[in-house]
């Protein structure tokens, strides 16, 4: 019989547009395609849907970006199609299940796997409540604090409070002890955030982080360890826990983060897999992992970061859309417990295969 069909999307109106097109290259790269066949539609900036049968196209030396010169098509229930100048509608594809390459750092999150949903549509990854609350990251403190794991101290600031009364959220922030770091609640990546040492350069980091978000987040800056780690969930709904890996953060010339190249491109970052950790660290890591992927909902894979001061291990924030490049923390830190990418790759389509539509 025939080969489930893959629906791989990607590109999408945020600022990650160049990110996923680069994911996607790496991800068409490795579906086998003796088990399925594979159609990818790239969403433009503007929010057009094309059917890329090259895959993203860059000039030389430029990021990929969506073909715009591929066929216009949409989704209708399990459908792709495409419509014709005289108005017929062709059927592209009968798509299986869904591969979203996409990430919306404007509370959009979730909106895709919503539209999955009601198309009844089998997707890789987590679900609607789980992908809007991992996005939210001040919805999704309350939800970790609900379920006993421990977080560092954060006040989160809206834009009407700040508007109506600074000085009531200058004493919560001072409250926390400087510095701080200001962040927007929900963005897709490390956009928008300012190390803040005092009182005096908080307004001017609030006023950056509500360019990518009206609600904020201000949280208590300690010097910590990095720990991340992978959950991947089995087909029968079990799920495993990878080795952690440790981001090695440049603490000299206020490189917070890293550079674009090292994180997507020739993964030069200096992630450490396995990250240096004894083993009683190791299993608590593990523990408070499925604790927080069990606490949101999530479906498939996440990535849990963890700051650790001294002994102690914060929940920093689950990602359910983590980078996914081969040079990326999630899919290093499953080649370290011998999952290859492609296999990984693999694993999250029978993952899906196997889930039904529909109330879970
Ligand atoms: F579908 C998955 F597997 F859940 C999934 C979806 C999206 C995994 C990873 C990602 N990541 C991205 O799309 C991105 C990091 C390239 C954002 Cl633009």
């Amino acid at each position: 019989d025939r080969r489930p069909c893959v629906l791989l999307v990607f590109g999408g109106r945020s600022s990650e547009h160049e990110v996923s097109c680069m994911t996607a290259r790496e991800v068409l790269a490795v579906v086998d395609r003796d088990r399925y066949d594979v159609v990818a539609v790239g969403i433009t900036r503007d929010g057009r849907w094309h059917l890329q049968e090259h895959g993203p196209v860059s000039a030389p030396g430029a990021l990929p970006v969506v073909d715009e010169s591929g066929t216009p098509v949409s989704l209708a229930a399990s459908r792709l199609l495409s419509e014709s100048s005289d108005g017929s509608v062709q059927v592209v594809a009968e798509v299986d299940v869904a591969f979203p390459l996409l990430h919306g750092p404007w509370g959009e999150d979730g909106t895709i796997q919503g539209l999955f949903e009601m198309a009844g549509l089998r997707y890789v990854g987590s679900g609607v409540l789980a992908s809007a609350v991992a996005m939210d990251k001040a919805v999704a403190k309350v939800v970790f604090a609900t379920a006993g794991l421990p977080q560092l101290p954060y006040t989160v600031v809206h834009a009407s409070e700040w508007a109506d009364d600074p000085a009531a959220v200058r004493e919560s922030v001072a409250s926390l002890h400087y510095p701080v770091f200001v962040k927007p609640a929900r963005a897709g990546s490390s956009m928008g955030g300012t190390l803040v040492e005092d009182d005096h350069a908080l307004a001017k980091a609030i006023a950056l982080a509500q360019e990518y978000d009206p609600k904020v987040i201000v949280e208590s800056a300690v010097e910590a360890r990095e720990i991340e780690c992978g959950v991947l969930q089995e087909p029968d709904g079990s799920t495993r826990v990878s080795p952690p890996g440790e981001v090695a953060v440049d603490h000299g010339a206020g490189h917070e983060f890293y550079d674009f190249a090292a994180k997507y491109v020739d993964g030069t970052s200096k992630n450490l897999i396995p990250a240096p950790l004894d083993d009683s660290d190791v299993q608590r890591v593990h523990g408070k992992a499925i604790r927080a992927f069990d606490a949101l909902g999530c479906e498939g894979l996440a990535r849990v970061d963890f700051f650790m001061v001294d002994d102690t291990l914060y929940l920093n924030e689950v990602n359910t859309m983590p980078g996914f490049t081969p040079y990326s923390m999630f899919p290093q830190v499953w080649q370290a417990a011998g999952v290859g990418y492609a296999e990984l790759v693999e694993r999250l389509l029978a993952h899906a295969l196997a889930r039904p539509t529909g109330l879970r």
